[in-house]
């Protein structure tokens, strides 16, 4: 008897299907280690060659359960997040690197990863397979929980040729443990069936905050920030980068009611502020601290067209509640002048000029000396950890939000980063200065 295990190359122990494409060449699946070729040159009594293909390289799962040819020359494949196809010819290829094969280089129509954290990016080529130009445009469908991208969003192909695509796929809210969300892209050519390309984003116990908001504290303190986890991943050189927190801009101000429900239509009960957004600014925020007001809503968007004016085609945010405290935040907001408009919409009783304060602000990625945090040197998967902040702020008059930017990194590498914002108690005399809260 031979045997072969995860102890005589790269082939998973936990097998659940063998599948011969020829003589000498064998695919089996695994549990845990997706689907290894095994090839012997001539001579099975020889070691045979064993290259995983994995979900890493593009497969559905890690997990395979049965592999089954469907004499079209594409393997079906099940696995727990469902099935998925690939070409066999491509897969034999892309798992045979005597023959110049590489695995990560196999291009699915499916798509996952699984060590990727808040965002992930994949590469697809496409090929048109027809002797004539053709022009394509794509459509995605993803759960409200994605922001989804394909660039280029629109080309042209020569018959035969071939397009690289760039699929970004940001999760908006973490997705739950064990939940899957899917993303569906379809390239459209008029005449011709939609070419889908698949994929998933399988929630993991990776817990890093969209956002940290710490309130009612002193100028000068601390905050451990505790459970904490990079999920599947394991990193030995673990770190925390820090841009340092800048002064939200505080409108505190009296604000009658518009007259009427456009906000984008004059000057009457609306406040406008000018947001000037630097390169790589990792988000703005825009958001009502308090308010006498019953009802008043915000709107966030660059000048698109440097009329120092909101227009409604240039709103990137709205946050219009019932209510009066509204908040906005644009993660990697574009550089260049943004405008926060707020509005409003319903006074506390006809004809009040109501109280209202206002703060805003870009992020940025860079330190300033008033904010630290610290991480352990290394975690291991599944393990959470904790992360201290530490910060520094000066006396200022009416007591301003601050807002910091802080990205867990490994080896220098962005993991995941999130806001911090932080609102400082007021002081002795400041609560009131205003004459409101
Ligand atoms: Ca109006
Ligand atoms: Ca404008
Ligand atoms: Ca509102």
């Amino acid at each position: 008897m031979q045997r072969y295990s995860a102890s005589d190359g790269d082939l998973g122990n936990h097998v659940r299907d063998l599948h011969f494409t020829d003589d000498y060449t064998l695919l089996v699946a695994a549990e845990e280690r997706g689907v290894s070729r095994l090839s012997w040159s001539a001579d099975v009594a020889e070691q045979p060659q064993m290259v995983s293909v994995r979900a890493a390289h593009g497969l559905l799962s890690d997990g395979i359960h049965q592999i089954l040819p469907d004499g079209h020359g594409w393997l079906w494949m099940s696995t727990n997040l469902g099935i998925f196809r690939v070409r066999q010819r491509e897969l034999l290829a892309a798992a045979d690197p005597l023959g110049g094969g590489d695995p990560s280089a196999l291009n699915l129509p499916s798509f996952l990863s699984q060590d990727c954290v808040a965002r992930c990016e994949w590469q697809r080529t496409v090929k048109n397979i027809y002797s004539t130009a053709l022009s394509f445009s794509t459509q995605i469908n993803a759960a409200a929980a994605l922001n989804v991208s394909v660039t280029p969003a629109q080309f042209t192909l020569a018959g035969g040729a071939s397009q690289t695509l760039a699929i970004r796929a940001e999760a908006l809210v973490g997705i739950a443990p064990e939940a899957v969300e899917t993303v569906r892209i379809a390239l459209r050519s008029s005449g011709l069936p939609d070419t889908l390309l698949s994929g998933a984003l399988a929630g993991i116990n990776g817990r890093i905050p969209n956002e940290l908001r710490i309130n009612g504290v002193g100028l000068t303190g601390a905050q451990t920030q505790r459970g904490l986890s990079l999920g599947a991943l394991s990193v030995s050189n673990l770190g925390a980068r820090v841009g340092g927190a800048v002064t939200g801009t505080v409108r505190a101000q009296t604000l009658i009611q518009d007259n009427d429900t456009n906000p984008f239509n004059g000057p009457t009960g609306v406040l406008t502020g000018l947001v000037p957004v630097a390169a790589n600014a990792p988000a703005l925020i825009a958001e009502v601290l308090s308010t006498t007001a019953a009802d008043l809503d915000l709107f966030v968007g660059p000048d698109l067209n440097a009329d120092g004016a909101l227009q409604a085609n240039e709103v990137l945010c709205t946050s219009a509640s019932e209510a009066a405290i509204e908040r906005c935040k644009v993660d990697a907001p574009a550089a260049g002048n943004w405008i926060v408009l707020l509005q409003n919409y319903t006074a506390s009783a006809p004809g009040a000029a109501d109280q209202i304060r206002l703060s805003y602000a870009a992020l940025t990625r860079n330190p300033a000396g008033n904010l630290s945090a610290a991480a352990p040197a290394g975690i291991q998967a599944w393990t959470p950890f904790d992360l201290q902040v530490t910060w520094n702020f000066a006396t200022q008059a009416d007591n301003p939000p601050r807002y910091g930017f802080i990205e867990i990194t490994e080896a220098n590498q962005v993991r995941a980063g999130f806001a911090l914002s932080i609102y400082p108690a007021a002081g002795p005399g400041l609560l009131f200065a205003n004459g409101f809260e």
